[in-house]
């Protein structure tokens, strides 16, 4: 097109503008604009010229109605989103409150498995600061989102985790040995030991495999969603990530073609306050998580993180929605990342140690749910002490085992990647052979070749 043209051609499309501007956001009959380029549904206002609450416009999404004020929203709502809970901090059910009622037998499983969570969590990091293992990374402070969460899934539910959830996976069966074989990385590890402490996964538990690029999980998991869907499976998808994944572009995109796509997908947001050394008020200036859900047009709640029950309840209200409605349904859990961010962080750098022992202290869930219980009269403290010291030499004995079995052979290194391996993947190997012949003494003893 000449330059001419084009100029013709936006002075008359101006021109137009400019003849027709009342009549776009006119809602009188008598001057109606020509739309005929538009979508007719898409501009269709009333008709009554007074009062102006009575005109609404039906535009994409239902209508909406026009008012004369010119009116901002404002940047923060009056209120905060609630947070529901059901036990208060000393564990005692808050009057009135609506919840689902569990077991006795239910309910001393998910406070052994808190447990269970709590003594493999110190007792591994205790491994890794006697540099027995490379890296650790603890769930303190965040074991009832794990098992309270996990215990209201059905396990051909599709897990997509962040690397904070070892419980979901210890709740759905993966061995305490198993667990350690991963740490140590040796050839019982399902990953054949090419990741690091702490990336479980497990195909026979529907786990999809830690990777620590925050927040990539999330759009894997929409997606598995929409597959499930597809193939009508009685089944959802449920990813779990931080604040921090929050504040990743791929929260936003996950969320939006849930939203639009109507993936039968849970996101469990862990609100623990921090990114590392990143707070929350460095991240966002919403209220919280919760708020960019109903943004997105996917039903959301915010729930107490530290209150098993809440969880258990709205997990399961959350399922529930999910796969008979076929919707995205988001759960902002509130908590606090008691632990350090990883055994390579120390978060006292950035944060008063007596926020942190408070949370400890005052805030602790697995202590919380054991006063529920216990005030049930479903434990005591014998049953405590017998739990944590059995669990404490099963933990001890898993680690000497998975210590003592050897590395995966190096030929490992290279296969699962490629189908047919690449010639240069084949030079590397034959490389990597023959240096280790030439160099035995700086070579493992423990890895076959
Ligand atoms: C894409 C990407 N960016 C940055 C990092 C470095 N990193 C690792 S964990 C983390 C913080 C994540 O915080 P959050 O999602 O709140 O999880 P939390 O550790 O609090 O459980 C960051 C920035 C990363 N692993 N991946
Ligand atoms: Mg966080």
């Amino acid at each position: 097109m000449s330059m001419n043209t084009m100029i013709r051609k936006s002075t008359t499309i101006l021109t137009y503008f400019k003849s027709n501007y009342n009549n776009f956001f006119s809602t009188s009959t008598r001057r109606k604009p020509n739309l005929t380029n538009h979508h007719p549904r898409r501009f269709n206002s009333t008709t009554s010229p007074n009062p102006i609450h009575d005109q609404v416009i039906d535009f994409p999404g239902g209508n909406l109605k026009f008012i004369p004020q010119m009116t901002f929203l404002s940047e923060s709502q009056q209120h905060r989103v609630p947070c529901y809970r059901v036990l208060d901090d000393n564990g005692e059910p808050i009057f009135g409150t609506d919840f689902v009622q569990v077991s006795e037998d239910f309910a001393v499983k998910m406070y052994n498995n808190m447990v269970a969570l709590q003594t493999m969590d110190t007792i591994f990091y205790e491994a890794q600061r006697q540099g027995r293992i490379s890296f650790y990374v603890t769930t303190n402070g965040e074991e009832a989102i794990n098992i309270a969460s996990a215990a209201a899934l059905s396990m051909n539910d599709v897990i997509f985790p962040q690397y904070r959830e070892q419980g979901v996976l210890l709740w759905r069966g993966f061995t305490l040995q198993e667990f350690a074989n991963q740490c140590f990385s040796n050839k019982f590890d399902n990953g054949k030991g090419r990741q690091m402490p702490a990336h479980y996964g497990s195909n026979k538990h529907n786990y999809m495999n830690v990777a620590s690029t925050v927040a990539t999980q999330i759009p894997h998991a929409v997606g598995a969603a929409y597959s499930l869907k597809m193939d009508k499976k009685d089944a959802c998808a449920v990813t779990y990530f931080g604040d921090g994944g929050s504040s990743e572009g791929d929260f936003h995109a996950g969320l939006n073609f849930a939203a639009v796509m109507e993936a039968p997908v849970i996101f469990i947001c862990r609100n623990n306050g921090w990114a590392i050394s990143t707070p929350t008020s460095d991240q966002f200036r919403s209220d919280g998580i919760v708020v960019k859900g109903q943004a997105y047009g996917v039903r959301s709640i915010r729930v107490d993180g530290n209150d098993a029950l809440a969880i258990y309840s709205a997990v399961q209200a959350a399922r529930q929605m999910a796969v008979s409605e076929e919707r995205p349904i988001l759960i902002e859990a509130l908590t606090y990342r008691v632990g350090h961010h990883s055994t390579s962080d120390d978060s006292t750098k950035y944060r008063p140690a007596n926020e942190i022992e408070w949370w400890r202290l005052s805030r602790d869930p697995v202590a919380r749910f054991r006063k529920w219980i216990e005030r049930n009269g479903w434990w005591n403290d014998m049953a405590e002490s017998e739990l944590r010291n059995s669990l404490r030499q099963q933990l001890l004995q898993t680690i000497q085992v998975a210590e003592s079995v050897e590395k995966p052979p190096l030929a490992d290194m290279f296969s699962d990647v490629y189908d047919v391996p690449p010639s240069n993947l084949h030079e590397q190997e034959k490389r990597l052979k023959e240096t280790v012949k030439k160099h035995p003494h700086v070579y493992p003893t423990n890895i076959s070749i």
